[in-house]
This record gives C-alpha cells, sequence and structure tokens, in this order.
C-alpha cells in the first residue's frame, strides 16, 4: 500500500512557529519510516497564503499581498530545510496550479445534485460575525467575554450575499463514514467529538465571500472570491495532480493511505467540511485524521498572533537539528497536549541522547579500536555472555516500532527504540568488557562488542527517521557508506555486520551540553532572547524616521481597518501613505499630528493604494497609539 501524509498548510502572515514546526517534524518522521518499511510515500506540506487575514497582515507590513506571501515562503523554506523536512512537494495556494485546481472542484460542485436531486451549491445571505484570526463565522455562543476565545479578538459583523455548500444533504453519509470506520479520526475523544458536532445539525457553510479582494474568484460567479477554507482544503487534491495529473492523482489519491494530520483547531473543517466537499463531488475520502495535541511553551499557548513562540531556529541554535526533531517528537505522547519546557529539554538531551545512546557508541567503539584494531569482531555463539534478553530485544524491536509508527504513536516508537539501548548498556555493564582484554578472554570480548555493533547499528537504522544525519554518522562508524539508507529488510537480517570490515573512529555523537542556571534555562521566548531579531546600530542606521505632519486622512473604501493619510515629510510634495489604524481614531483626531514615519521604505501598493513610508504606533492588546512628538519640531525633523 503506498502511503501519502499531509500537514496542513500554514497560514502564510508570519514565518512558522515550533506548533507547526512539531506537526512538520512528525509528519516527516512518519514518512520517512514508512519509506523505511519499503513503502512508496508522498509527503505534502505548504502555506495558505489567501484571505483576509493575509490582506490584513500585507497592510500592518507596508506590503502587498503578493510581497507578504513570497516573503514568508522564502523563511518557510529556510525552515524547513533547518528543521531537515523532507516534503516531496509543497504547496502554495497562489500557484497557478493550485487555483485551477480549485477552479475545476467548484465547477463540479457547482454542477452537482445532492442524493435528492437539488443543487450542491446556491446563492443565500449572510450575516453574523467574522473572525479573521480563525477565517470562519463565528456564533455569539462561542464567544468569551464578546471575544473569540481563540484570538481575543472582537469579531466583525458582516452581512454579504454569499454562496452556500448545501452541507445538510450529507452530514448523514459522513456520519456514517465515521461511525464504519472508513474514516477514521484518531483518537476516540476526537472521533467522539465529531460525531456529536454533527448529531448538533450543522448549518450550510458559504464558500465564497463578496468583499474579500485576496483570494480565487468562483468559477461561475467572478464577482466573488472562494472563501479561504474551501480554497485551503482542496490543497490536498490539487497538489498531487487533480486538475493536471490524473495518474499521479490516482496513485496517491485513490491506491493510497490517505492521513491528514492537525491540532484540533480546525477539527471541523477536516472532519465534516471536508468529506462533504469530496462526497458531493464524488471523490474518495480520506482514510484517517489524526488530531495532536497542543504545546505549550511553560505553560503559555503559542501562535503567530499571540506572538510569543520560541522559534525552530531557537531550538537548532540550542540543541543541533537532530536533537530539536528528537526531542520535540519524545517529551509526550502525539494526541496529548504537552508543556515544553527549557531546563527539561536539557535533561532530555543529557539523559537519552549523551548518556543513554552518544555513550553507548562512544564505549563500543572505543574498546573495538583499543582490542581489536578498528575492525568488527568475530562472535562466537556458543560462548555465555546473558545476551538471551539482548537478542530477544534485537529480533522484536524493528517490527514493533513499525507497528507503533503505523499507529501514529512516535512515542512509543521512540520507548521501544530506547528500551533496546537500555538492554545493550545493561548488557554491556554486566559483562565488564573492559576487564575481559586484561584476563585475555579475547573471545567473549569480540561476542560482546560484536552484539553490542549489532544493536547500535539496529538503532541508528531505527532512530534514522527522527535523526537522520546521527544516524548517518553512527553508520558511517560501522563502516557503511555515506548516502546508505536504511532500510526494514537490512534492519532485520540478523548480524549484518561483516567480522573483519573496518570500522571508522568518529567524534562524540551527543556531547553533553551544560544545563543552564534557573534563571538562564526559563523558556526564552522570542521577544525576550531577540535572537533572530538582534541588529547592530548600522543596521538601525539605515531606517530613516522623520517627523510628518498629518495633513489629511480619510477611510479606504471597503476596508474597515485603513486610513489613506496625507502627510508632509518637509519635502516638496506631500506623500501619501495607507495604515491601518481605522480601527483606534477617527480621521479627525489625526490631522494636525505631528507622528514619526519610516521614510525610506520602499513604496507599496495597498489595496491598490500607493503608500509611501509607514507610521510608528505602540501596541498592547487591543489598544494601539500612534507615535507623536511632544514639542513643535517641524515636519521632516530627524530622529535618532
Ligand atoms: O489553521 N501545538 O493554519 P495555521 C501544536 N491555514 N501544533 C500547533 C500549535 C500548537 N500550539 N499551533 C499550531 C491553519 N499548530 C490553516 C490550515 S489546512 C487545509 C489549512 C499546528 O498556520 C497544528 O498542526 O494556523 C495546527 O492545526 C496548525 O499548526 C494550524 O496552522
Amino acid at each position: 500500500m503506498n502511503f501519502y501524509i499531509t500537514t496542513p498548510i500554514y497560514y502564510a502572515n508570519d514565518k512558522l512557529h515550533i506548533g507547526n514546526g512539531y506537526t512538520t517534524i512528525i509528519a516527516d518522521i512518519l514518512a520517512r519510516f514508512h519509506k523505511l518499511a519499503g513503502e512508496e510515500t508522498f509527503f505534502l506540506t505548504g502555506m495558505d497564503e489567501h484571505g483576509t487575514k493575509i490582506e490584513e497582515a500585507a497592510a500592518a507590513a507596508g506590503k502587498t499581498p503578493q510581497q507578504l506571501v513570497d516573503d514568508n515562503h522564502k523563511l518557510f523554506i529556510e525552515t524547513l530545510k533547518a528543521l531537515g523536512i523532507s516534503n516531496d512537494f509543497f504547496i502554495r495556494t497562489t500557484s497557478e496550479k493550485h487555483k485551477k485546481g480549485v477552479q475545476k472542484l467548484l465547477t463540479t460542485l457547482y454542477e452537482a445534485r445532492t442524493p435528492s436531486g437539488e443543487p450542491v451549491i446556491y446563492k443565500g445571505n449572510y450575516e453574523g460575525l467574522y473572525c479573521t484570526g480563525c477565517e470562519k463565522f463565528i456564533t455569539e455562543k462561542e464567544l468569551t467575554n464578546g471575544l473569540c476565545p481563540a484570538h481575543l479578538t472582537k469579531p466583525k459583523a458582516v452581512k454579504e450575499t454569499n454562496y452556500f455548500f448545501r452541507l445538510s444533504a450529507y452530514l448523514d453519509q459522513v456520519e456514517q463514514l465515521i461511525q464504519s470506520g472508513r474514516l477514521k479520526i484518531m483518537p476516540e475523544g476526537r472521533r467522539n467529538e465529531v460525531l456529536g458536532l454533527i448529531r448538533q445539525k450543522l448549518d450550510d457553510f458559504s464558500i465564497s465571500r463578496e468583499r474579500v479582494k485576496w483570494g480565487i474568484d468562483l468559477p461561475f460567479d467572478p464577482t466573488q472570491r472562494t472563501y479561504v477554507w474551501v480554497d485551503a482544503l482542496p490543497n490536498y487534491i490539487t497538489a498531487i495532480g487533480y486538475e493536471d495529473n490524473p495518474e499521479e492523482f490516482d496513485k496517491w489519491w485513490n491506491k493510497s493511505q490517505v492521513v491528514h494530520l492537525m491540532a484540533k483547531d480546525i477539527l471541523k473543517f477536516h472532519a465534516i467540511y471536508w468529506p462533504a466537499m469530496l462526497l458531493a463531488a464524488n471523490l474518495r475520502v480520506p482514510d484517517i485524521l489524526f488530531i495532536h495535541g497542543y504545546i505549550s511553551l511553560d505553560g503559555q499557548k503559542i501562535s503567530k498572533s499571540l506572538g510569543n513562540a520560541i522559534s525552530n531556529e531557537r531550538l537548532i541554535k540550542d540543541f543541533g537539528r537532530d536533537a530539536t526533531r528528537f526531542l520535540l517528537t519524545s517529551q509526550f505522547p502525539f494526541h496529548q497536549d504537552g508543556d515544553i519546557n527549557y531546563r527539561r529539554l536539557y535533561e532530555k538531551y543529557n539523559s537519552d541522547l549523551a548518556n543513554d545512546y552518544g555513550n553507548l557508541v562512544s564505549r563500543v567503539m572505543k574498546l573495538a579500536f583499543t582490542n581489536f584494531d578498528g575492525k568488527v569482531p568475530t562472535p562466537d555463539d556458543t560462548l555465555e555472555d546473558q545476551s538471551v534478553e539482548l537478542r530477544a530485544a534485537i529480533a522484536s524491536t524493528p517490527d514493533k516500532a513499525i507497528e507503533l509508527i503505523r499507529n501514529i504513536d512516535v512515542l512509543g516508537a521512540v520507548e521501544t527504540i530506547w528500551n533496546l539501548i537500555r538492554c545493550a548498556n545493561r548488557y554491556f555493564d554486566y559483562n565488564k568488557p573492559w576487564e575481559l582484554a586484561k584476563k585475555g578472554q579475547m573471545q567473549l570480548l569480540g561476542t560482546i562488542l560484536y552484539r553490542s555493533l549489532e544493536t547500535i547499528r539496529i538503532v541508528a537504522s531505527l532512530t534514522s527517521p527522527i535523526m537522520p544525519e546521527k544516524s548517518e554518522q553512527v553508520l558511517g562508524m560501522l563502516g557503511f557508506p555515506k548516502g546508505y539508507r536504511p532500510i526494514i529488510s537490512d534492519i532485520d537480517r540478523p548480524n549484518f555486520l561483516k567480522p573483519g570490515a573496518s570500522l571508522v573512529a568518529g567524534e562524540n555523537v551527543f556531547p553533553r551540553l551544560q544545563v543552564p542556571t534557573a534563571e538562564v534555562a526559563a523558556t526564552p521566548t522570542v521577544a525576550a532572547v531577540g535572537e533572530d531579531g538582534i541588529i547592530t546600530i548600522d543596521d538601525f542606521a539605515k531606517v530613516k524616521l522623520r517627523v510628518a505632519e498629518v495633513l489629511a486622512c480619510e477611510r479606504v473604501p471597503d476596508a474597515t481597518k485603513l486610513f489613506k493619510l496625507q502627510i508632509s515629510v518637509g519635502e516638496e510634495q506631500p506623500r501619501q501613505i495607507v495604515a491601518g489604524i481605522a480601527e483606534f481614531y477617527t480621521p479627525e483626531q489625526l490631522v494636525g499630528k505631528k507622528i514619526i514615519v519610516v521614510a525610506n521604505l520602499k513604496p507599496t501598493k495597498i489595496r491598490g493604494i500607493d503608500s509611501n513610508g509607514m507610521l510608528l504606533a505602540a501596541k498592547s492588546g487591543k489598544q494601539l497609539s500612534v507615535l507623536t512628538v511632544d514639542r513643535d519640531l517641524p515636519p521632516g525633523a530627524t530622529i535618532s
């Protein structure tokens, strides 16, 4: 059976945070394990580039949406590379491939009829509240103190004519697919949650937006843009050739086990809307939706909008790429929420990687070099070396680990492999091989080292999906050529190492790390550490800040957050800037104010309007204040 695994496509409004990194690393580990198990595998990740959220982030950054997503695309790719992600394709929703695929699906849905003969898509009116952070309509009931509980922002009131998807006609079928296990929702608790939602009889959902500009045109009504979720979900099929490569599409969608990974925030879209859309378009539904837990940092929620996330880059800097992959995925079960604490990361690195695994490799290699001239010794199976437990663990671990991986239990697989490592360490300590050379018991010593080297081979092979570079390093020490990819048929072959073959001396694989003092070990946040954002005086000097007088200000039509301002920066001509502050001021409050602007920003267009500069404002929660000067300085005064 082929294996097709996906992550959510992450919003392109910012760079990837460790919550996104977490899902993607697990998907990568699963994909690499399935390859190791001999299956043909396709691994997809990507970015979600349309919708109001992106439009607003672009306006706030003084960029066009396209510039913003292009810039963030570069950052996404850098992060994926830094994390060692081996995705087979990266889908961008602004790509032609994707847009054409979405339009094909929408045309199919527009022409389709429900089982009782009604059109699947119909036109209707919507009036209600909308949360831009979630990119979804939200009911009064779901609010906490009038705010969206996920984003702590006030939803907007919207009234629009939209096209709707007749969800009601498919709820029974979706329920049946879930009940029968054909569409498996894991873990069990999430499955029950979805079944509960279906029983509440969800409303039909709108598939288009009248006011949104940044999106895919509806093929049957170009005055409307596709709702961002109806644009995003089909990425799972557009990426594998739904519109442009029927053979590939058939292979990966119809003839594979299809697994979508995500956290609970987007469960409803994936477990109800997506299968219903597929049913209406007469397409196969996925096999497994795995809903993993949320990670937090020292008990604090991680999110792009709340901006508290310690970065993927910071972890890689402190622990290295492979150890980061290991530490993030072996702390708590994938299906449960878990808290990350920096001190615990150091402790786990030292106990599991430096002590258990790294030490085993160092000890065995050292004895093989001092006593066997760096060659694989010859084992003698007739000798009594108390290896029953170790041999049983060697024989059972590979199958057990792969079985756990098929069940999407990465932690379980790690624990099984570490059980084998600990078993090898016990075996080693029990036999005290370092004393045997002195006693002249070279055959027994050789046998113990051989079994230990074989264990290291199996451990390095089985951990290769989690720590690919470290595995290559260890397997290189055992004499495997660079680029050797362990596969299950090799792993399972007993006594694969050839006696007499040369070993290669190497550096300590996991040097111990100094656990920082309590203050330093507090989990850092990006803001506190400033790590990626540290700049020099020279960097800062490049930014030309100037005092500007607001000459005129007006609202941008159809954009609740934007003002168009005419300002004087002491130049001959006034300048025009567009600023996302309309929710906090009236135009009258701004005219006459002496504000601070970045004067040497590349001119850009925001919602089609020229913007030549950016004003500075301070923000805290829902409060915003434009920076001003408190003396009567002339427009154009410099700021240093
Ligand atoms: O929802 N812990 O994108 P997104 C673990 N574009 N995982 C986390 C996490 C956390 N604290 N925070 C986020 C979107 N994630 C849509 C998806 S798919 C058709 C469209 C992970 O950038 C987790 O996988 O908000 C979650 O589902 C996803 O990031 C949300 O990413």
